[in-house]
Formats: C-alpha cells, sequence, structure tokens
C-alpha cells in the first residue's frame, strides 16, 4: 500500500465505526399501513393482456406493454393492438415476457423512439435486455437492441426491468439479481451477482440515449467494474421513478419479508444479499444481517412483503394532500402503498389504497392523476380519483 492509500483505508474504517455505530439498530420494518379512503377508482381501459408497463405519448395517448409481447395503444377507453416488428427471441417463462416501456422524453412528434425492456433467451440462458423502436401511429419498426445485460442466468426469475430517464437524457435500467437458490451462475449462487462488479445483474444501470455505458458513471473507475453501473446490491427492482427535484427512488422485492423503499444515490451499495430484512424462501433462515457498515439503509423496510412492482412520485391537484408522496404498487398486497416524507427526506406516514388485484404498476400520468394495471389475463388499467 501506498501511503496515501493507508491513509485513505484508516479513514475509511473510522467513517465505518461511525456509521456503524450510529446505525447498529437498522430500520424497523413496517407492517401493513392502515387503509386509506377518500378516493376511488375509476376503470379507463379493459381486456389488457397481462399488462406490465405504460408510457404516455406527447399527445396523451398511452402504450402499454402486455407480458407475452404485446403492445397496445390506449386512446380514451379505446384499445388498439400495436404490431411490434423485429422484436429478439422473448422468454416468457415466470417472470420473464415483455416487460417496461418509455418514451424518449425529447420526441414529441409524430414518430417518436419507444425504449422497451424484455426478457430473452431460453429457459437456460436468459438475460434482460433493452429494446429500442418507432412508433408510426400504427406500429412499432426498427427494433434495435440496444443494450444486453450479462451474465446470462437460467430460470424465469428477477429480471428486474424498469427504466426511467433522467434530466440529462441519460436512462436507469433495473436488472434483477437472476434468482433465487438454487440459481447458480458461474461458481456463484445467482443472487451474489448483485455485489459483482463485473455483473449487470442485481444493479441500477445508467445508460445513454442508444444504450451505451453514460458518461461519468460513479464506479466505472474501479478495477473489474462495468461501466454502465450506477448502484449494486439490488435483488429485483420492479419499481423506479424520478421526482421533481431529480432524486431517484425505488421498490424492491426482499425475499420472504424485507420488501424495500430505497432512494437510489450513484455510486452506492444497498446491501443485497450481505445486507437485508428478509428470509430465505427454503430454509427460512435470515438472508445476510440487517445492518452492514457503507452499505445504504432502506428507507422502508415491509415484513411481510407486499411484492411492490411500479413506483409514482405524486404532484398531483387531485390529492393536495398526498402531493410529495411515493405511490407503490403491491402484487401480493393487492394494494397502493402511500409513503409520505418530510422535508430531510424522513419516512413519517403509510397508508394503503386497497385495490383488491394484483398491481403492476404505478405512474402519475401527464394530467397530474394517479394510474395503475392491474396483473391479470384481462387486465385494466384504473384511474385513481377524489370520491
Ligand atoms: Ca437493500
Amino acid at each position: 500500500m501506498t501511503s496515501y492509500q493507508l491513509i485513505a483505508a484508516s479513514v475509511a474504517s473510522l467513517i465505518t465505526m461511525a456509521c456503524s455505530s450510529a446505525m447498529a439498530q437498522g430500520l424497523e420494518p413496517s407492517g401493513e399501513p392502515p387503509a386509506v379512503k377518500g378516493w376511488k377508482l375509476e376503470t379507463v381501459a379493459d381486456g389488457l393482456p397481462q399488462p406490465w408497463g405504460m408510457a404516455w405519448l406527447a399527445d396523451g395517448r398511452m402504450l402499454v406493454t402486455g407480458k407475452k409481447g404485446s403492445l397496445h395503444l390506449v386512446s380514451g377507453k379505446q384499445v388498439t393492438n400495436v404490431p411490434v416488428e423485429g422484436l429478439p427471441s422473448l422468454f416468457t417463462e415466470g417472470q420473464g415476457g415483455l416487460l417496461d416501456i418509455a418514451i424518449h422524453p425529447a420526441d414529441k412528434g409524430p414518430n417518436p423512439r419507444v425504449y422497451m425492456t424484455m426478457a430473452s433467451g431460453t429457459m437456460d440462458a436468459n438475460r434482460t435486455v433493452l429494446v429500442q423502436g418507432v412508433f408510426d401511429g400504427r406500429r412499432v419498426h426498427g427494433i434495435k437492441t440496444l443494450f444486453t445485460a450479462s451474465p446470462s442466468k437460467s430460470g424465469g426469475e428477477h429480471f428486474g426491468s424498469r427504466i426511467v430517464f433522467l434530466k440529462d437524457g441519460t436512462l436507469l435500467m433495473s436488472i434483477g439479481d437472476g434468482g433465487n437458490p438454487p440459481q447458480r451462475v458461474g461458481n456463484m449462487l445467482a443472487r451474489e451477482q448483485a455485489q459483482n462488479l463485473g455483473s449487470d445483474n442485481g444493479a441500477i444501470l445508467r445508460l445513454t440515449a442508444d444504450g451505451k455505458p453514460a458518461p461519468g458513471n460513479p464506479l466505472a473507475g474501479q478495477q473489474g467494474a462495468l461501466p454502465e453501473l450506477w448502484s449494486i446490491g439490488h435483488r429485483n427492482i420492479q419499481g423506479l421513478t424520478v421526482d421533481p427535484q431529480g432524486r431517484v427512488w425505488a421498490s424492491e422485492h426482499g425475499p420472504r419479508g424485507g420488501d424495500e423503499i430505497n432512494l437510489i444515490e450513484g455510486g452506492k451499495n444497498y446491501g443485497w444479499p450481505l445486507q437485508s430484512y428478509g428470509a430465505d424462501y427454503r430454509s427460512r433462515e435470515p438472508i445476510g444481517v440487517k445492518v452492514v457498515p457503507g452499505m445504504v439503509q432502506p428507507l422502508v423496510a415491509w415484513v411481510p412483503s407486499p411484492a411492490p412492482s411500479g413506483l409514482a412520485w405524486y404532484t398531483g391537484k387531485g390529492f393536495p394532500q398526498w402531493q410529495g408522496s411515493l405511490f407503490s404498487g403491491g402484487l401480493a398486497s393487492k394494494d397502493i402503498r402511500r409513503v409520505a416524507f418530510d422535508a430531510q427526506g424522513k419516512v413519517v406516514k403509510q397508508e394503503r389504497l386497497e385495490i383488491g388485484k394484483r398491481v403492476r404498476d404505478v405512474r402519475q400520468g401527464p394530467d397530474g392523476q394517479l394510474y395503475a394495471l392491474t396483473d391479470e389475463a384481462q387486465g385494466s388499467l384504473l384511474r385513481i380519483v377524489p370520491q
């Protein structure tokens, strides 16, 4: 070690000790929050086959992905199928399929670039990919594969797959850890990829709009680190949103218990699988420990697991009392959870909107209203309005 490295190491260890004494207790997990009233559901559209993600076109119409590989245009209450030409081989087993969707935020004209995430490959070797095409009003054509996550993994679990554009024109994409034991990648459990800087799995990536590693990514200088990594130590993020201040929020599936809400900062390690509030599905043994110095604590850890998917930051006028809150969809809990923060970003309140159906995605529309997709063979697009 050089003298600089020695000093850096001792400073790091002092910081670690300070953090560890302050954080040794970790977080008190949250149970099911109380139900809230004063709202009702409106059905915007029906008959969406296992919808997964939604995105608004500049003219207010929407595109909704169907997990089995379909794409749908929602115009008012009307749903029409949108052919997607040239999609690579789709893997639809388990949690795989055609997943999230985003429109390039600069494309306000009639031929916007459409970004979609999907699982591709076979049961023995599959991975999450990012594709881009052009919507011409009738179909999506010119599909290109912009990014392919590596390494490949087996089985039908944990593709992550939310995408969100940042104000600087880059995009964040979540990649799952690859699956529960006994799934393995190489000589390690698949989930251990979340701590491997040489793997895209179990991470959030920051890419250019062309799918290249974005310049200035925080881990890029570290030996063996992939240049696209933004944050690591994630199990399976299926909710990702940016608030008006530019802060990035994520909801993450934990194992048995310990689903999380995190504030995402570039370069940070969010702990999985060394730090968690959950237990292994099979053995029921705790996974990791609740506090690992140097790893980011979640803002919320839910036990039991709502199985969160879809996340929105609310700024709308319909519910002034909800402004500045996150809304997190729950698959298992069949609800949408509101998480309220104070000015310092501390969680001050939680409550649940009982939907009664598995919720796959939650977004705030350009009209300031909250929308949700239900995870059903014939799913619905719902809108939450004041009662
Ligand atoms: Ca975590």
